[in-house]
């Protein structure tokens, strides 16, 4: 999978990498869902895609097109891609309405489980050379009643400068800008890193045509992404953004909330920015 993105720099390599990832995590073998369910929600989904037909008049020309994107979408791997920046947001919202700790936000195509372990306070894997502003992101984990929750787990991703992930574009190490942080035993962590880009759908793909033909922007704000976990607690799965940042108004995959923007200063040993964020976990 690796290999295949060390060549070439394309929609379809990256999603391809995706797809493979997406085949190989746990939440996509377990689907089992009830054929009453299955009823209903396919039934519903096509009910509104005949009233969408009906309504607009869609002719034949425009059918033949939406069949040829779809099949493209295959080809290209981009499921992941397409559904995590225009369905995921949705899904998101039902699974997270009870929540009482910070906020999540969608997950998206690519997170990779298995990052290097890191202590309490590290830099996360990246070129000697690596690009960006110097970012130190820390906090404290604790539980929604306040308790400080020892040995949390921070499990971190993020786009580089060029707003590339690892795994995902090519000539990047393996686990570049991805680490699994264990917090100390008062649940604080110190994260040494860069700022990262913006991120840009590919321009060369199913979904890449398909915002060039809906006249859409195709621009994702900077983010990191984590998911924080610990005994007893619930898992949470969040990005948090930049005050400022562009695009932060108008994220193509509708995943910003106010609670997530970090206003990082500048940071205390002059090298680079730093901020403060605490992350509050759920009881399980
Ligand atoms: C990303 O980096 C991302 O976080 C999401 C949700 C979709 C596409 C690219
Ligand atoms: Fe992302």
């Amino acid at each position: 999978m690796t290999d295949l993105i060390t060549e070439q720099a394309t929609a379809a390599a990256s999603g391809s990498a995706a797809t493979e990832q997406f085949r190989g995590k746990q939440r996509a073998a377990t689907a089992d869902v009830d054929a009453k369910r299955v009823d209903t929600l396919v039934s519903e989904l096509l009910a509104a895609a005949h009233d969408i037909i009906r309504r607009h008049k869609v002719n034949y020309a425009e059918y033949d097109a939406l069949k040829s994107w779809l099949i493209q979408v295959g080809e290209d791997g981009e499921w992941p891609l397409f559904l995590d920046v225009w369905l995921e947001h949705a899904v998101e919202e039902v699974a997270g309405e009870t929540r009482e700790g910070t906020k999540g936000t969608i997950e998206g195509p690519y997170y990779v489980a298995g990052a290097p372990k890191l202590p309490a306070e590290a830099s996360l894997p990246m070129r000697a050379d690596e690009g960006g502003t110097p970012l130190l992101f820390q906090g404290q984990v604790r539980s929604v009643d306040g308790t400080p929750l020892a040995g949390a787990t921070v499990d971190m991703w993020q786009a580089d400068d060029d707003g590339l992930y690892s795994q995902f574009a090519p000539g990047l190490s393996e686990w570049n800008l991805r680490g699994t942080v264990t917090a100390d035993e008062h649940g604080n962590f110190k994260i040494h890193t860069v700022q990262p880009a913006p991120y840009q759908i590919p321009t060369d793909g199913s979904c890449g045509r398909l915002i060039k033909a809906a006249g859409w922007h195709a621009w994702r704000p900077a983010h990191l992404h984590l998911k924080v976990s610990a005994p007893g607690h619930d898992l949470m799965t969040t990005q948090l953004y930049f005050k400022g940042g562009r695009h932060l108004a108008a994220d193509v995959a509708s995943a910003v909330k106010p609670e997530l923007i970090l206003d990082p200063g500048p940071a205390a040993d002059g090298n680079g920015r730093e901020v403060t964020y605490d992350i509050v976990l759920d009881r399980a």
